[in-house]
């Protein structure tokens, strides 16, 4: 199958990540690739890569998650220095996922800053992606200007959004969901494209993927 590209997701533990993975690579359908929380607890330990359906999609920790104990900050380093060195790679999209079934705060604006600084050089891959939430939705937001101004920046041709509710054990319920997710994903891809498109599918490359060990760190 013709490649569509490669994608890599970021965002907050519970932002739907994994179940945006699994979307791309599975078409909704069949097993899933990657590990979605049940609930509460997020689920994907580290960085994890699948294939399908002509995407290539990195699915990464979530942000912003607890880890057990104090941490020096030598860890942290070493964990940072870690995480730099597997995400070296050209991509397609650069994805930053954002609930939008939570507040937009100002941590997100951290997070987004930080986001933008690792990858650096890549800013034409650059897409927020809102979960939980449906066109109609983002309309509104747009035209009330109650994004925030780091996301209103992106402007609209970089911001996405999708519904991607999880199987629901009711059948009626069940009915409407899937026809929620089959839509989401296909407007998703068909955006996804688009921007690729007007960059004639060129892939972008990260100044941190010219950097040896020691630039990164
Ligand atoms: N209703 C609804 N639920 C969603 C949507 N996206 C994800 N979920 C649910 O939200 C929960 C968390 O989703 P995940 O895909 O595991 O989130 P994640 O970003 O991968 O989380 P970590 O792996 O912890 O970083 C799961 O129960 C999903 O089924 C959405 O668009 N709508
Ligand atoms: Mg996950």
């Amino acid at each position: 199958m013709k490649s569509k590209g490669k994608v890599i997701l970021f965002g907050k533990t519970g932002s739907g990540k994994s179940t945006i993975a699994n979307a791309l690579v599975t078409g909704n359908e069949g097993d899933q690739v990657f590990g979605v929380s049940a609930g509460f607890r997020g689920c994907t330990s580290s960085l994890q890569t699948a294939s399908g359906r002509g995407w290539e999609v990195v699915d990464t920790i979530g942000l912003g998650e607890s880890t057990t104990g104090t941490v020096s900050s030598e860890d942290v380093e070493n964990m940072i220095l870690e995480f730099l060195k597997n995400v070296k790679n050209n991509y397609s999209h650069i994805i930053y996922v954002k609930s939008g079934a939570e507040r937009f705060t100002i941590m997100d604006e951290k997070i987004w800053a930080a986001f933008t600084s690792v990858f650096e050089g890549a800013e034409e891959s650059f897409i927020v992606l809102i979960t939980h939430k449906n066109q109609r939705w983002l309309n509104t937001q747009w035209d009330d200007g109650s994004l925030p101004k780091w996301i209103r920046d992106l402007g609209k041709n970089r911001v996405f959004i999708t519904s991607l509710p999880p199987v629901d054990e009711d059948e009626e319920t069940e009915k409407e969901y899937k026809i929620i997710r089959d839509e989401s994903l296909a407007t998703l891809e068909i955006e996804l494209e688009r921007s690729f498109a007007e960059r004639e599918y060129k892939y972008s490359s990260p100044t941190i993927n010219q950097m040896n060990e020691s630039q990164l760190r």
